[in-house]
């Protein structure tokens, strides 16, 4: 269906009362800084609502507020399904096509509104009702526009996700998706009893010893193609066995060598448990990770992309960096 407003998304929400709310696998600030902020604004407008996520809220998010609210498939029975009524609407936050979601209890072909919010210009348009904005920064950015919109009380339980989700998916007001916009609603949000220092020190200085390991066992595997174009690395199981680092501590790593000077492109492989390998992608400047990952079936943002391959992991990094090196030969992708 096609994109609405964000009045109609208002609208929507003063008509109906029961809401569930999700965001895709791999929670990340911007999953769940927007569906907390969307849960407390629903609570503030007297609406039921729930929040369901395939996976487990990372250690660094655990100071969120409402956080102990949130439904998790991997702590319930195998049976559990989640009610739904006639006018039940499932709101799907940041996620680009509904498979995003994962696995949550939920009987999908029994809700009749599906509400997309997302900023992923990949995005399916899967709902019947799509508000995707490229242009916004995160989707907590966009959920602070619907908060004004409904004219609701910015309390610390809005602000605080909100900030949250801003800070995480500009990766601290520095990619390109950072504009004038974003600082206006981080000045707004400050001021309404965000703390940026509380908040990014939640966030990026509340590492287990673990996370840094493994950081070290992937700097000491850091290749660099032959004119500094881009540089990789590669974590394997073998790797998270010996740092004993969680799945959610290789978050960072690619950004880490994305850092090295004349560096366009930046590539991290990981072994996942499943046995697939899992590659994320960064850039500065021109080249679109976001088209470039599309060619694996994967996506994202132009700066930051990511895809999943199956297959074993040395023959994958050579297959992705053939087509990266094309890629950048032929000034592709800009
Ligand atoms: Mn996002």
């Amino acid at each position: 269906m096609e994109g609405t407003s964000i009045g109609k998304i208002a609208k929507l929400i003063k008509t109906y009362h029961n809401f569930i709310i999700t965001s895709h696998v791999n929670l990340d600030g911007d999953a769940l800084g927007s569906e907390l902020a969307l849960y407390f604004i629903l609570k503030q407008l007297q609406k039921k609502a729930k929040i369901v996520n395939q996976d487990q809220v990372p250690y660094i998010y655990q100071f969120l507020p409402g956080v102990d609210e949130i439904i998790c498939s991997d702590k319930l029975d195998k049976n559990f399904k989640l009610e739904i009524e006639r006018d039940t609407v499932l709101v799907v936050l940041d996620s680009s096509n509904l498979e995003r979601i994962g696995n949550i209890p939920l009987e999908i072909e029994k809700i009749r509104i599906i509400v997309n919010i997302d900023h992923h210009p990949s995005n399916t348009n899967f709902g019947h009702v799509n508000y995707i904005d490229v242009n916004s920064s995160s989707v907590g950015e966009i959920i602070f526009q619907l908060s004004k919109e409904l004219n609701c009380e910015l309390t610390e339980q809005l602000v605080i996700p909100m900030f949250t989700a801003i800070v995480t998916d500009t990766g601290s007001f520095r990619y390109a998706n950072t504009t004038a916009e974003t600082f206006h609603t981080a000045f707004l949000l400050t001021k309404s009893g965000a703390n940026p220092h509380l908040i990014t020190n939640y966030i990026y200085n509340n590492n287990e010893l673990s996370a840094l390991k493994l950081l070290g066992e992937a700097l000491l595997k850091l290749q660099i193609d032959k004119n500094s174009r881009f540089a990789w690395s590669v974590v394997t199981r073998e790797m998270m066995g010996r740092t004993c680092a969680r799945e959610e501590e290789t978050e960072g790593i690619v950004d880490k060598i994305l850092s090295i000077r004349k560096v366009q492109v930046s590539v991290l492989f990981k072994e996942t448990k499943e046995g697939t390998t899992k590659i994320s992608f960064r850039s500065k400047g021109e080249f679109n990770v976001d088209l470039f990952s599309r060619i694996f079936g994967g996506g994202g943002h132009p700066n930051a992309a990511g895809c999943q391959l199956e297959g074993d992991i040395n023959t994958i990094v050579k297959k992705v960096l053939t087509e990266l090196k094309k890629a950048l030969n032929n000034g592709n992708y800009r």
